[in-house]
C-alpha cells in the first residue's frame, strides 16, 4: 500500500481535511473500492448536476416540480406558515424558493456541502426574499447534524427534496431520518421527495443521458478527489457506468477503469498511498435507491415519524411525502 513519496508524482497539495481525506482514503483503499456520493459536488459538480436536471432522460427534479406545483396550497397547508424551513443539500435554492409565496417561513435555513456556491445562491435569494431570515450552514450534515443557536428551534420543518434520500442505504437512511427527528421538537415536520420504483429501463437511462452529462458528472469526481487528497486520477483513463440493480432496487454509479492504471496520494510525511486497478475493476461512487410507497412510509415510521400526505404524479413515478414526529 506504502510506496516512497517521488515529489514529481504529488500533483497538488491535498485541500482536505484530515478527516475528508482519511475517508476519501479508506473508501479508495477498500477491496472494492467505494467513494461518498457527496464527492459528486464541487462548483463544477453542482453545476453539472443542475444540468443533469434539464435532461429529457432524467425525470425526477421535473416530476418533483410538477407535483410542488398541482398540490403547492395542499403541501403549505400541511406544512403550515410561518416555519423554520431548513433545506438540506440546498444546492442553488431554487425548490425552496418556489415554495416561500405558499410556505411563508418565518426563517430560511440552507446547508450544503457546496460552500461557495450555497453562499452565492443565497445572496441572490436574500434580495429578492428580503423579510424573510436566511441562515446559510455550509457544512457536511451527514457527518455532523449540530444546528447553531441562530436556527430557531420552533417549527422545524426538514425539507429534503430531490430524492437526495436516496443515496443512503435504507438502514443508513432511518438512522438519518432519526437524527432530524432528534433536531426537531415535536412541534415541526418533514417535507422529503423520494424516486419510486419503476421500469428499469426508464431509470437507466437517467442515470446514463444520451449526451453524456451524467457521466462528466461522474467524472468530475476524480478532479474533486485530486483536489481533496492531493491524487493524480487520470480522468481519460476511466468510463462512467450506471445502471439499475433491482435485487437491491438501486440505481448504482461505477468509475471503471478503461485500462489497468495505478493512482496515488500522499499519506502523511515522505509516504503516499497506492492502489492499482486492473482493466475493468470499478470505483462504486453512488448509489441511488427507489422506493415503493409504501415500503418509503414504513421507513419514515421507523424512524419516528408520521406521514400525513402523500403526493404523486400520475404515473406514480416520484413521491412528495409530509410527515410529522
Ligand atoms: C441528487 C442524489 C437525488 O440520485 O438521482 C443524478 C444524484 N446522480 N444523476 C440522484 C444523481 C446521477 C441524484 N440525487
Amino acid at each position: 500500500v506504502i510506496s516512497p513519496d517521488i515529489p514529481s508524482l504529488s500533483s497538488s497539495v491535498p485541500q482536505g481535511s484530515p478527516a475528508t481525506i482519511a475517508e476519501i482514503s479508506t473508501g479508495l483503499l477498500a477491496e472494492r473500492a467505494y467513494t461518498s456520493p457527496k464527492y459528486l459536488y464541487d462548483s463544477l459538480g453542482s453545476k453539472l448536476f443542475e444540468a443533469i436536471c434539464e435532461l429529457p432522460e432524467y425525470y425526477p427534479t421535473r416530476t418533483e416540480a410538477s407535483i410542488f406545483e398541482r398540490y403547492g396550497s395542499e403541501i403549505a397547508q400541511a406544512v403550515g406558515l410561518g416555519s423554520t424551513l431548513i433545506d438540506l443539500g440546498a444546492g442553488n435554492c431554487a425548490k425552496a424558493a418556489g415554495l416561500f409565496p405558499l410556505l411563508h417561513p418565518a426563517q430560511y435555513v440552507p446547508i450544503d456541502i457546496s460552500r461557495d456556491f450555497l453562499n452565492e445562491a443565497v445572496s441572490r435569494l436574500q434580495q429578492r426574499f428580503p423579510h424573510i431570515e436566511m441562515t446559510a450552514l455550509g457544512l457536511d450534515f451527514s457527518r455532523s447534524f449540530h444546528l447553531p443557536a441562530s436556527v430557531r428551534p420552533e417549527r422545524r420543518v426538514f425539507f429534503y427534496p430531490g430524492s437526495s434520500i436516496g443515496n443512503f442505504a435504507p438502514h443508513e437512511a432511518i438512522a438519518f431520518l432519526r437524527r432530524m427527528r432528534a433536531n426537531e421538537q415535536g412541534d415541526g415536520g418533514l417535507l422529503i421527495g423520494v424516486d419510486l420504483v419503476k421500469d428499469g429501463a426508464v431509470l437507466d437511462a437517467a442515470y446514463d443521458d444520451a449526451i453524456g452529462v451524467t457521466s462528466s458528472f461522474n467524472l468530475n469526481m476524480l478532479r474533486h478527489l485530486n483536489h481533496l487528497t492531493g491524487a493524480d486520477f487520470d480522468v481519460t483513463q476511466w468510463q462512467h457506468r450506471a445502471f439499475f440493480n433491482a435485487e437491491e432496487s438501486r440505481v448504482e454509479m461505477h468509475l471503471e477503469a478503461r485500462e489497468a492504471l495505478s493512482v496515488s496520494w500522499p499519506a502523511g510525511g515522505r509516504q503516499r498511498y497506492e492502489r492499482h486497478f486492473a482493466r475493468g475493476e470499478r470505483i462504486h461512487t453512488e448509489d441511488s435507491y427507489k422506493y415503493t410507497r409504501r415500503g418509503f412510509i414504513d421507513l419514515l415510521q421507523e424512524a419516528g415519524f408520521a406521514a400525513t400526505h402523500t403526493w404523486t404524479d400520475d404515473a406514480e413515478w416520484y413521491a412528495v411525502v409530509h410527515a410529522r414526529a
